[in-house]
């Protein structure tokens, strides 16, 4: 074994001969893979060789099992679910694989005998970061739900070589760097050299002798599929995640340019074609940017339908019965939230200009098929595409858009005259002089016919509020789908000694797949064994998150104090600003106590990560700040054992997985209304952490299910805050002494001479762009310093934390992607399991 690590052996290294048990025809076949597999010189099995060769014998596995679930769709054709993600999260592959597979202990002997650790091999993998945030992730756990739910369903995106970037933190804070996921290459995907298709875009429309019209011109690029396969969890079935990537065909390489010197002009559609997929989310600043994310938005609906029709005509010819009206028997596509909107005048295009099906047919098809899923009331995130852009990319799309806009409007005059003076704001397009543009939400909300918002709280804002009106027309079309987690990565994989408990004590490990069985637990809510195993597994975890902290940021932190966490992406209205004011103040007191007082301190360690949007620039300041209190706080002799404050770097997936198990108490304080549901806020309750939070998005969920004294709450509810605001703008609000407190030690340059002012100012004043606190940060203050201060003295009673500790993941069943996604299946797709036998 130590030749086979470190040597150069020259021949096939020793596995004990004759094959004896899985483990070790498993290390054979991985040793074959790093033999035979051509990334690496064979000589080399470090930790990196051996994580591709590892990956490579387990993608073996999952090939067979991802050909015959297709053989099994093909053969039984049932109804067929397509989710259609600009963003998919889907972290690290290799410990789902083979814990999905079920084949965990093999693979961690195999390697044992290969002188490796499985633990130290995972950690080679680079996440895939395809995806921002909460909606790329909830797609993944979609992913892999729907896998191990057996349900026929499939997920399209883009193959951006570059995801999410990387986050590093120097003196002016945040830095963003390009993270290169396939710069080696990801063992995960199977390119399909089989499976393409043209994508055009700009050219112009022609009438045909017919009357028909039709798209010619502009410049074409080729979608090839690469096909990433999606276990499910103690099942045959694997369904796919098809990623597009764009290239340029052969032709287009001008070949007498280039023999003339040309270089550049000669290979100018190749470049083009790579730009598509070279980043997730392109700046939107410039025009170029703009342009470039609607081309990617088309790129992905244009290829993903032709892809869908063409699996449908060849299921229904080799059964002899083409008939399009069949179609939404058979497809169902979802759109994760407006940034696919553009499949909804793709499809009809394609059905009209290439089926030659009338508008009718082609309309009837296309609103049976499509449903939409809102993620956000912000204004600024709802998508509007400027008329003109579309016109000039997306010519014969752009026609259909407007005969859709004005049989909608036409329809609405003839029934609903009441609604006349409504009409402007809910139809699509806005002819707004200054920047006539097209409403992405409103074209979902007309052509879908189903749309539902992301938990409760949410999917009632949307039908009070933002889709009023629609509900009117149509009052059956609104739902709420209350998202979900999935309890393997998020809990089975992550935390496998809570795990092992919760099985212990259930004595089944069902939990896995039916998450409701988790109540089970709180008859053992007083048993003071159960709490002796939650601690020390709860206490295993803190001590690999702090190892963890001080490999990436060289902070010690004692795992006998509060963990108190907040990680997401920063943005205002999650109100990073409002923990870190809490816990300017906390270090404040602190700093003013006797030595006597503070020893009655309960000893915290707050934690907050996440990235900013490279030109956000107030969440870039906010991570400014949270460093530098976190600088002087933890090396402050006479606070630093009372309170460190630590910014967790490049948070993605992977991080997640080491902060989340290792959580006592996790911060969801969004401003009521602003969060459409949050995730994160399952995942940390889930493990047994509590949450101090406000009555937004699915936290008021999680406090029904886990009971209201296990929840720290605060804040002001959705509904007052309106009210608050104008009060605000009136010059009605009196701020809190300890509110002023906070902001006047940050100022006095207690944490540096970093000009503060903008983000202090934007919680200040009445009203006006970037002040007035919109987000009500001064507002609830002294309601979250209440919270907290509550949060100290149960913490003091180790039996009670436990206690609400175990309730909060006895109480967390609801929140499985297995539920939502049932849901999804029985209410809006009408898609029934299809288990590969
Ligand atoms: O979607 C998540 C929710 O849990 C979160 O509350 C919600 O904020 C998040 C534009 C978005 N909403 N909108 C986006 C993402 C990318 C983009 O370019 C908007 N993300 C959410 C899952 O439902």
């Amino acid at each position: 074994n130590e030749t086979i690590k470190s040597g150069i052996p020259a021949e096939v290294p020793a596995v004990a001969q004759p094959l004896a048990g899985e483990a070790t025809e498993i290390a054979s076949n991985i040793i074959y893979h790093a033999q035979y597999s051509p990334h690496f010189s064979p000589f080399k099995f470090e930790p990196e060789q051996a994580f591709y060769a590892t990956a490579d014998s387990v993608r073996d596995r999952l090939i067979k099992q991802w050909n015959d679930t297709y053989l099994h769709y093909h053969k039984v054709n049932p109804k067929q679910t397509y989710y259609l993600s600009m963003e998919y999260l889907q972290g690290r592959a290799l410990t789902n694989a083979i814990g999905n597979l079920d084949i965990q202990d093999a693979y961690s002997d195999a390697l044992k005998k290969l002188g490796h650790e499985l633990e130290e091999i995972v950690e080679q993998e680079k996440d895939a970061a395809l995806g921002n945030g909460g909606l790329g992730r909830l797609a993944s756990c979609f992913l892999d739900s729907m896998a191990t739910l057996n349900l026929p369903a499939w997920g399209y995106g883009l193959r951006y070589r570059y995801g999410l970037f990387k986050q590093r933190i120097s003196k002016g804070g945040q830095e963003e760097i390009a993270e290169d996921w396939l710069e080696k290459f990801s063992p995960w995907e199977i390119v399909r050299h089989d499976v393409v298709f043209p994508i055009r875009f700009f050219g112009h429309v022609e009438v045909l002798p017919t009357g028909s019209r039709k798209w010619v011109g502009g410049e074409v690029i080729q979608a090839v599929a690469y096909d990433v396969p999606i276990p499910g969890y103690k099942t045959k079935n694997t369904n796919s995640l098809r990623l597009w990537e764009a290239k340029a065909c052969a032709e287009d390489f001008n070949l007498f340019q280039f023999n003339d010197g040309q270089y550049e002009s000669a290979a100018q559609l190749h470049a083009r074609a790579q730009q598509i997929c070279a980043v997730l989310y392109p700046g939107d600043a410039t025009e170029s940017g703009k342009l470039l994310r609607l081309k990617q938005q088309f790129f992905l609906c244009s290829a993903s339908l032709q892809d869908i029709m063409f699996r449908f005509r060849e299921r229904q010819v080799g059964k002899g019965v083409l008939q399009w009206s069949e179609f939404p028997t058979k497809v169902a596509v979802q759109l994760n939230d407006t940034h696919p909107t553009l499949a909804i005048p793709e499809l009809m295009r394609l059905l009209m200009d290439e089926e030659g099906l009338g508008w009718d047919d082609a309309w009837d098809i296309t609103t049976r098929t499509i449903a939409y899923t809102n993620h956000t009331v912000l204004p600024e995130a709802l998508e509007k595409w400027s008329q003109a852009v579309m016109w000039k990319l997306l010519p014969r799309l752009m026609e259909i858009i407007e005969e859709i806009d004005k049989r909608f409007i036409a329809t609405v005059q003839s029934t609903r005259p009441d609604l006349e003076t409504k009409l402007s704001s809910i139809r699509i397009l806005d002819h707004n002089p200054q920047k006539p543009v097209v409403r992405m939400a409103n074209l979902c909300v007309v052509s879908s016919h189903m749309v539902n918002g992301v938990a409760q709280l949410h999917s009632d804002i949307l039908k009070s509020d933002l889709f009023a009106d629609y509900v009117s027309i149509w009052p059956t079309k609104f739902q709420n789908k209350t998202n979900g987690i999935t309890p393997r990565r998020w809990l089975r994989f992550c935390s496998p000694e809570l795990s092992q408990i919760i099985t212990k004590w259930l004595k089944t490990d069902k939990w896995v797949t039916n998450l409701d069985l988790l109540t089970k637990l709180r008859q053992f809510v007083d048993n003071e064994e159960l709490y002796a195993e939650w601690e020390s597994a709860k206490m295993a975890n803190k001590q690999r998150l702090a190892q963890y902290i001080m490999q990436v940021t060289s902070v010690s932190i004692d795992p006998n104090t509060l963990f108190d966490i907040q990680v997401k992406r920063i943005h205002e209205y999650k109100r990073q600003l409002l923990n870190i004011l809490g816990t300017v103040y906390r270090y404040k007191k602190i700093k003013e106590m006797s030595p006597e007082e503070r020893q009655k301190v309960t000893p915290r360690t707050v934690m907050i990560g996440g990235k900013a949007f490279a030109t956000y620039a107030n969440a870039k300041r906010i991570v400014k700040l949270v460093n530098d209190v976190g600088a002087v706080v933890n090396s402050d002799p006479e606070v630093n054992s009372y309170l460190k404050v630590v910014f967790v770097p490049n948070y993605n997936v992977s991080v997640a997985e080491m902060l989340i198990p290792g959580s006592e108490l996790s911060q969801h304080i969004s401003t009521a209304g602003m969060e459409a549901s949050g995730t994160s806020n399952m995942k940390f309750a889930l493990n047994g952490c509590l949450i101090i939070g406000t009555l937004d998005g699915a936290n008021v969920e999680i406090r029904e299910e886990i009971g209201e004294e296990n929840f720290f709450l605060f804040g002001a509810r959705a509904e007052e805050v309106p009210r608050l605001r104008k009060e605000r703008e009136n010059g009605l609000f009196k701020p809190d002494p300890r509110f002023e407190e906070a902001k006047q030690f940050i100022r006095s340059g207690a944490f540096g001479s970093y000009d503060y002012n903008p983000l202090l100012e934007s919680l200040e004043g009445n009203s006006g762009y970037g002040r007035g606190d919109y987000f009500l940060v001064g507002y609830d203050f002294p309601s979250y310093i209440d919270a907290q201060a509550r949060v100290d003295e149960a913490y003091k009673d180790r039996k009670r934390w436990i206690k609400m500790s175990i309730l909060s993941t006895a109480g967390s069943g609801k929140f499985s992607s297995d539920r939502t996604i049932s849901q999804y299946a029985k209410e809006i797709w009408n898609i029934e399991e299809c288990a590969v036998p």
